[in-house]
């Protein structure tokens, strides 16, 4: 069963769809969830070698996963499939960096063009889409950190991108536990 504030966020984000498919409250109904309530800890699950993708809820128009990321754990550099992407910080700093999508062939064998970081601290939310740029994520200031990630519509596979060529990477995206139970196999996300 769902933890009872998480699962009220839940509601509140499927109805939230339903009134605006482009969820123009989600960014304040997770910051909300992060300030006042920390059920989420029953579903937090970390791994020594990478960040995990824990499966929260999953529905047509949004998938909410809890990321754990231990303290030198990194995403690699990645895209969101066209798809909208909040991060509200749950525990600990999350670092952010931005880099500039390579826009055609010309840009490939060229370093990603970097953009700005940003560090975002417990009940803080960030926003990105694939116009917006690409990004990189880090738990930040030597602790791990737990981030809340809601993601609309879902989406399996992303782009990875090496940052000195350019190139282009398709990488599955899978779950290391799934409502609170650890997924039988799973193809996990490694930096
Ligand atoms: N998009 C990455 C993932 O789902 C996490 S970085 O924040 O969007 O694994
Ligand atoms: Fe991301």
């Amino acid at each position: 069963m769902h933890p009872p504030h998480l699962a009220q966020l839940c509601k509140d984000l499927a109805l939230e769809f339903r009134r605006d498919p482009r969820g123009g409250r989600v960014a304040s109904l997770l910051s909300a969830y992060a300030s006042a309530h920390d059920d989420w800890r029953a579903w937090a699950m970390f791994e020594s070698d990478r960040y995990t993708r824990n499966l929260v809820q999953k529905e047509e128009q949004f998938e909410l996963l809890l990321l754990c990321w231990g303290a030198a754990h990194r995403s690699p550099i990645h895209n969101h499939e066209g798809q909208r992407c909040w991060m509200a910080v749950l525990e600990g700093q999350i670092s952010e960096t931005l880099f500039e999508a390579p826009r055609d062939d010309h840009a490939l064998g060229e370093p990603l063009v970097q953009g700005t970081s940003r560090n975002f601290r417990p009940s803080q939310v960030a926003f990105i889409t694939d116009e917006v740029a690409l990004h990189e994520i880090s738990a930040a200031g030597g602790a791990p950190a737990v981030s809340l990630h809601l993601y609309s519509r879902p989406f399996s596979t992303c782009q990875v991108y090496d940052r000195e060529t350019g190139r282009i990477a398709v990488r599955q995206l899978g779950y290391h536990s799934v409502r609170g139970e650890r997924a039988v196999s799973s193809a996990n996300p490694r930096s």
